[in-house]
């Protein structure tokens, strides 16, 4: 077949290629520098000699009447009136960073969108994490599904795929969206609960409508949880498609898989930092790329040739569907990475808009009845959150050029020369582009029908791919969803929605809804709905996705000191950690000096442990140092540190007389502690007893040694947690 695409559309492309950070440079011309130099003005540019006072009538040393006439206070206090915007109707809360996309591998057999077939190419991306249900100042830990939208400014102009960290949805077709979304969201007479699904209208939704099944099993799951947005897979769901030179057009979905592995909190860890640390998330982006520890994804495609589109038992255009690995591999072409901080929230964070229906030449939509509404959604809600012009604002405009005759409507700001707003005109401004210049291909689909309000047979099966991923699920994985169910169903009061929705899971896994009935009081169920089908699935697990090489990189490590402290040990370890690129956290008694036994040496503890809390740390390291280690024995804060990262199955690592410490907050026989100069490992504790009184010379093999300690306590870190302790059930014992 003659290629549609001929040669000059690379070569047009090319010509308008700029620079790699071409975003940012473009953001430049907008950004303003504070400085002291500086002097405060109005809107209007006039200086101000005070922020502070009115205009007054003052008489004497009393104070008079305030005067209406003063235009800088009046402008303060109006603008401040004006300054909250609608937050997002849903995925209010999040956060973003800017960074780079690569293409590794031309994808150019199926696609000749340059983005995903010119190696040679970065292009800049701004991408925003979110959670769905709650409000803009809503606690990022809570259970809900993530958001994981990235714009990706094309020398095509601007292409977003706006997605979720979890690959399939709640519904099949978009009219059902504000229903999904109301059930989830605080409920209507009390506005209760915040950021929650644990609630009776959620539920009571999830039973009716049973397309629903695959989902809420994910968003029960340890995806629902996070232990970072670095840590999390991005899918953009729908199904889209993409047209190669050949005109030949491919069904596609994206996926994000990132280096770190897919990782999470537990349930209790992830309820105590909703209050102990709301921003938890938000601030563990923003630091890590501070530190230089860059966030990366790898980039893959799954295609299915337009001829294969009916040869699956699902319908391919079903969003409620996974694509299996097994029939429709993962081709990872790509690498995502996220290197820069917004400068401002409100106008980067905030303002972005992201619409599903931006997309460039080769990449196009399918008749997932869900994305074709949801091209209208996103369109739309920008207007009333951010106004018309929207697409004007610095973060959302386009590198390439915009080149048309939209014109007018408030808060237009681009200043068009030219004496025509119109096509044709008598100049030829604005002319559209033939393909060859790069103008947007339709792919000519035929199409034939009735109109009628219906959908594919294979829509109407619900509950085969919900087994499918509860039989893929680790054993772990499985007791955290059952868990998770018992919890949320704990929430609902009325008997009807939690007995229905035990009824609902013997449509998944009769095992499952007896275990779960019998803690939230239901009737326990005798028979299944339907059998299980007893079939897994690559790729749904997520300890499937480990991480490349296991690294403590990025991670947050406490180290416990009191007044007294082993100073070699805890040299050592604090060198060992930020060279590994994670981040040592001091944590004293207080934060005012501490200092270490013999008095050589001291350190100001970044916090103090009724200040910072085990949760927010992946680690602890504890150093010996007899005087200090007596301190913290005596004090409950620290024993409960210690407890509850052992049972949040943190690794924990101590030196010296820190190990009897350790013995004393988890006081398990089965975790065995060293008593000697030997290293040990047990359940992730990671120790190094000693047998005479500490001397520095012998702890100083903690950074050189042979059987290293750290070494044995990093491998326990990029573990990410112990499961066996939660598999012998210890973690719950402490
Ligand atoms: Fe969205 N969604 N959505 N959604 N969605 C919005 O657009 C909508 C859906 C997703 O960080 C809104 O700009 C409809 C699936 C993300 O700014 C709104 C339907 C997926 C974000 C909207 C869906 C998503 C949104 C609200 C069903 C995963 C945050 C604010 C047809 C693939 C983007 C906004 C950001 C935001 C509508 C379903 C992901 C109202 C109608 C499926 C990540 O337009």
């Amino acid at each position: 077949m003659a290629s549609i695409i001929p040669d000059t559309f690379h070569k047009a492309q090319s010509a308008i290629m700029g620079s790699k950070d071409d975003k940012i440079s473009d953001l430049s011309q907008d950004t303003k520098q504070m400085s002291e130099k500086g002097r405060l003005t109005t809107d209007y540019g006039v200086k101000q000699t005070t922020a502070d006072d009115w205009l007054k009538v003052v008489s004497e040393d009393k104070t008079g009447p305030m005067l209406l006439e003063d235009p800088f206070a009046r402008e303060r206090i109006h603008r401040f009136d004006h300054e909250r915007i609608p937050e997002r109707v849903v995925h209010a809360r999040g956060t973003g960073a800017f960074g780079k996309f690569k293409v590794y591998e031309s994808a150019e057999d199926v696609t000749f969108a340059p983005v995903l077939t010119d190696t040679s190419r970065e292009t800049p991306v701004f991408v925003r994490f979110s959670t769905v249900l709650g409000s803009r100042g809503s606690a990022d830990t809570v259970r809900d599904v993530r958001g994981f939208a990235v714009k990706f400014y094309t020398q095509e102009g601007n292409w977003d795929i706006v997605g979720n960290d979890i690959p399939v949805f709640f519904i099949q077709d978009a009219i059902k969206f504000p229903d999904v979304i109301h059930a989830g969201k605080p409920e209507p007479h009390n506005e209760v609960p915040q950021a929650q699904s644990a609630h009776n209208n959620f539920w009571d939704f999830q039973f009716n409508h049973t397309e629903a099944t695959h989902m809420f099993m994910w968003a029960m799951s340890d995806r629902g949880i996070p232990r970072s947005y670095r840590m999390m897979q991005g899918f953009g769901v729908n199904t889209f498609t993409l047209l190669n030179a050949r005109g030949e057009r491919h069904f596609v979905k994206f996926i994000f898989t990132p280096e770190l592995g897919v990782h999470s909190l537990v349930w209790d860890e992830a309820l105590k930092l909703a209050g102990q640390d709301p921003d938890f998330h938000r601030k563990d982006l923003g630091e890590a790329i501070e530190n230089g520890a860059f966030p990366k994804w790898k980039f893959g495609i799954q295609v299915i040739p337009e001829a294969d589109e009916h040869k699956f038992d699902f319908d391919i255009l079903d969003a409620t569907k996974v694509w299996p690995e097994e029939l429709v591999p993962t081709r990872y072409i790509g690498e995502l990475e996220l290197n820069r901080n917004v400068d401002e929230f409100f106008t980067q964070t905030e303002q972005v808009a992201f619409c599903t229906s931006h997309v460039v030449p080769g990449i196009g939509f399918s008749n997932d009845p869900l994305l074709q509404g949801r091209n209208f959604s996103y369109f739309d809600t920008q207007l009333s959150r951010l106004g018309t012009n929207w697409q004007e604002l610095p973060i959302n405009r386009p590198v390439c050029p915009v080149i048309n005759f939209n014109r007018d409507g408030a808060m237009r700001h681009t200043i068009t020369k030219g004496t025509v707003n119109y096509w044709p005109n008598r100049f030829e401004h604005s002319k559209p582009a033939t393909h060859e210049e790069g103008g947007y291909v339709e792919y000519a689909e035929k199409v034939a029908g009735i109109k009628a309000r219906a959908r594919s047979a294979k829509f109407r099966e619900h509950f085969s791919q919900a087994q499918l991923f509860w039989n893929s699920m680790s054993p772990i994985e499985r007791n955290h969803i059952t868990n998770a169910l018992a919890f949320e169903l704990d929430h609902c009061e009325d008997p009807v929605v939690y007995e229905r929705m035990v009824n609902r899971l013997t449509d998944i896994d009769l095992g499952l809804a007896q275990a779960v009935a019998e803690m939230v009081g239901a009737e326990v169920p005798t028979k299944a709905n339907r059998p299980n089908h007893g079939l897994r699935a690559l790729g749904l697990s997520q300890t499937e996705f480990p991480g490349a090489t296991p690294t403590i990189k990025s991670r947050r490590i406490a180290i416990i000191v009191a007044d007294g402290y082993d100073p070699v040990a805890y040299a050592a370890a604090y060198g060992a950690i930020s060279a590994g690129m994670a981040i040592p956290l001091v944590i004293g008694t207080k934060r005012s000096k501490i200092t270490a036994a013999g008095g050589s040496s001291s350190v100001r503890p970044h916090h103090h442990l009724e200040g910072f809390r085990s949760t927010m740390v992946d680690a602890l390291f504890i150093p010996g140092g007899e005087q200090s280690v007596n301190t913290l024995a005596k004090n409950g804060r620290a024993m409960h540190w210690i407890r509850e990262a052992f049972g949040h199955l943190k690794a924990i690592g101590a030196t010296g007389g820190a190990v009897e410490l350790v013995r004393l907050a988890v006081a398990l026989p089965q975790v065995t502690l060293s008593a000697s100069g030997d290293v040990m490992e047990s359940y992730g504790v990671v120790t190094l007893g000693q047998t005479k009184p500490e001397s520095l010379g012998e702890v100083v093999q903690i950074a050189k040694g042979s059987k290293n300690f750290l070494e044995e306590f990093f491998f326990a870190i990029a573990q990410h947690r112990n499961w066996d302790r939660e598999l012998d059930g210890l973690h719950s014992q402490v």
